[in-house]
């Protein structure tokens, strides 16, 4: 609870809230939906109740949890599995449809039962574009019941919902230091690190131009070590450098190159992985906004949308997250993460130019999660929001 909490602010009453989840693919959508339940119950004490469509997928991030179960607690949170037909409930106060899936009718009848309405929320995908501010907070009535969903965009700048960012993430991260990280690396298995050696994680999409960056890395004048967490780009990786399997523990090398395919890591040990190395290749939501809290060199795989949509989101933030940056710091970093994104080729020359930038990079990224921590988190204004509505 935050240290203003008063008698009367929304932040002193814990309410019931529901959030709904359907895992169209990947893991994003589970990933967030998750980690905003852990931080609305654990940091604002509220009571939540997470429904899922695949709860293998949220097992992945969270092994504890046991996807045959039709419902289950764990840390506090009321696990539901998400079934058609939906069952017979009582709706909470506060109703969060994640990234605008549609509620079952059954659940969005029983709302209008009851004596308050709920509180309708939808909250949307994350983007830099200068539209958001605009647009978050709009509400929307319902076309025939007494029902009105408001938008919640989380973002970049004021004006929009923010970004989740646990109460101690800061503290904690500035707690990490070398020893942590050395006890990180061996718990994973992963070598000491060599001498000038570039540690790096990869998590992309299939479509990353990684054989031509692999060449590169293998050709390196300084080594690098890249760390693959299990999954079909481990898969990949593998069959690039013509390793037979692409197990866990594995450690494949091909000139200044090694890579290490390590399990696919609980939600929390991935941020560890992300504070831990050099230079961190994030993609889709909620493992961009994480690499940012973790302050290294961190490269964005946008997720492709038709027509090329999702270049205009790239270079939006881009604009903002290089603003104070010096202008050959930006250069390097737009075309390398242009190269990435299949925005432009991607040759020795952007890695070397990119990696040289890395000492500034460090300081402007402190910079911009300072800019980043001085507003609210997504979850402090979704608490403020929904706790004034009710
Ligand atoms: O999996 P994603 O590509 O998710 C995407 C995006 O959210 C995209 O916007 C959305 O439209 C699409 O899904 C449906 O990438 P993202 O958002 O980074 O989510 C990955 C989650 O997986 C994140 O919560 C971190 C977690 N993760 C682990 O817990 N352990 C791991 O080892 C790894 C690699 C990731």
């Amino acid at each position: 609870m935050p240290d203003n909490a008063c008698p009367a602010s929304p932040f002193s009453r814990s309410v019931q809230w529901d959030i709904f989840c359907h895992v169209i693919d990947n893991f994003g959508d589970i990933g967030v939906s998750w980690r905003l339940a852990r931080q609305l119950q654990h940091d604002y004490r509220q009571t939540v109740r997470l429904w899922v469509d695949d709860l293998n997928s949220l097992a992945r991030m969270a092994p504890q949890i046991k996807p045959d179960l039709p419902r289950q607690l764990f840390r506090n949170i009321e696990i539901c599995h998400w079934l058609s037909p939906f069952p017979e409930c009582a709706p909470g106060d506060v109703v969060l449809e994640m990234f605008a899936c549609t509620l079952p009718d059954a659940y969005v009848m029983a709302m209008t039962r009851k004596s308050r309405a709920p509180v309708w929320i939808n909250l949307d995908y994350l983007s830099a574009e200068d539209w958001v501010p605009a647009y978050h907070g709009l509400r929307s009535p319902h076309p025939r019941l007494p029902l009105t969903k408001t938008f919640f965009f989380p973002g970049f700048v004021p004006g929009t919902g923010g970004l989740l960012r646990e109460n101690d993430l800061i503290r904690r991260r500035a707690d990490f230091d070398e020893r942590k990280a050395q006890q990180f690396w061996r718990s994973i298995g992963a070598p000491e690190r060599a001498a000038r050696e570039c540690r790096v994680s990869l998590f992309c999409y299939e479509h990353a131009p990684l054989k031509e960056l692999i060449a590169i890395w293998t050709q390196s004048p300084t080594p690098v070590f890249l760390i693959v967490p299990q999954g079909r780009i481990a898969d990949q990786v593998a069959a690039i450098l013509s390793a037979r399997l692409a197990h866990s523990g594995n450690v494949i090398t091909s000139g200044r190159l090694s890579v290490k395919i390590i399990p696919f890591l609980e939600q929390t040990q991935y941020d560890t992985l992300l504070w831990a190395c050099d230079l961190n290749f994030v993609r889709g939501e909620d493992s961009f906004v994480r690499a940012q809290w973790a302050g290294k060199p961190f490269v964005w795989h946008i997720y492709p949308q038709s027509e090329q949509a999702h270049w205009k989101k790239l270079d939006a933030f881009l604009r903002i997250y290089t603003k104070q940056m010096p202008e050959n710091v930006v250069y390097a970093l737009r075309k390398f993460w242009h190269g990435w994104n299949g925005m432009a080729e991607i040759g020795p020359s952007a890695w070397q130019d990119y990696r040289d930038c890395f000492p500034v990079l460090e300081g402007g990224n402190a910079a911009w999660r300072q800019t980043l921590a001085a507003q609210h988190d997504l979850a402090f204004n979704l608490v403020q929001f929904a706790g004034n509505q009710l």
